[in-house]
């Protein structure tokens, strides 16, 4: 943007300085911001490729910003050792969720993203008669999108984003009533969030780079699944009930140019 802003002009350069002041962006939070939604998308993706995600690390590690370096530094160190070992307890720590949280209102605040609001609701607290995400529009514009995920709900929640690979034709319903391993060759995550009913940690950030094609919000948690059974949940002492998308917390939308 600066060298198409150079070649015409003074006066639009001190526009666009404006304008940059005003949105609060540098190149350099841009930079990073970028690096890091391209570095969630590949964690949520089935097989990501290890040396793309390791030079994305590099990228994030070198341009983090200096109000988060220290929770940035946490979050690789947490995210490399995922990698060697496949095993996501690393990020189960509350020293990687606190710096997680830090980071996520970091980039919420400074990387200029639109952000969309979505509420979990559902029927355990009264705030829905079933399980469902509120205030999803039918279409999204394409574009890096700050989704910011409340819970209004009684219950745990996750917004997880799905999107239905391209040349698919069947949308995220059908692909959702097909087993598990069939649906993962028609639709891929690309990145999501939880959220914990109450006043703490009810709400969780996601940073979607969207692109054109058909998404949908998704949650797997079973119903059942408050703070006080997750324990039990993760350990297999408690099955809880069907997914919470079964029972409607499924909204697609379609994002446009
Ligand atoms: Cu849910």
């Amino acid at each position: 943007m600066r060298v198409i802003h150079s070649r015409i002009g003074v006066a639009t350069v001190l526009l666009a300085l404006v304008a940059a002041a005003c949105a609060g962006t540098s190149e350099e939070t841009k930079a990073f911001c970028d690096s890091f939604v391209a570095a969630e998308a590949m964690f949520s993706a089935d097989e990501p490729d290890p040396v793309a995600i390791e030079n994305l690390l590099a990228d994030i590690e070198s341009g983090a910003p200096e109000d988060v370096a220290g929770d940035v530094a946490t979050i690789m160190t947490a995210a490399r050792t995922v990698l060697q070992t496949g095993d996501f307890s690393a990020m189960d720590s509350d020293e990687f969720k606190a710096a997680d949280f830090a980071v996520d209102e970091y980039m919420t605040d400074e990387c200029g993203y639109p952000t969309l609001t979505v509420t979990a609701q559902d029927p355990t607290n009264g705030s829905a008669d079933h399980h469902e995400f509120a205030d999803v529009p039918d279409t999204l514009p394409n574009g890096a999108t700050t989704i910011q995920f409340v819970n209004g709900g009684g219950e745990a929640h996750e917004l997880a984003v799905l999107r239905v690979n391209d040349g698919e034709t069947m949308n995220i319903t059908e692909i959702l009533a097909l087993p598990e391993e069939e649906a993962m060759t028609k639709a891929s995550f690309v990145g999501g969030t939880f959220a914990m009913p109450g006043d703490e940690n009810n709400t969780g950030a996601a940073f979607v780079d969207l692109t054109l094609g058909q998404y949908a919000f998704v949650c797997f948690v079973p119903v059942g699944a408050t703070p006080e059974t997750i324990p039990a949940l993760e350990s297999g002492e408690f099955a809880g009930g069907p997914p919470h998308f079964t029972e409607g917390m499924v909204a697609e939308f379609t994002v446009t140019g």
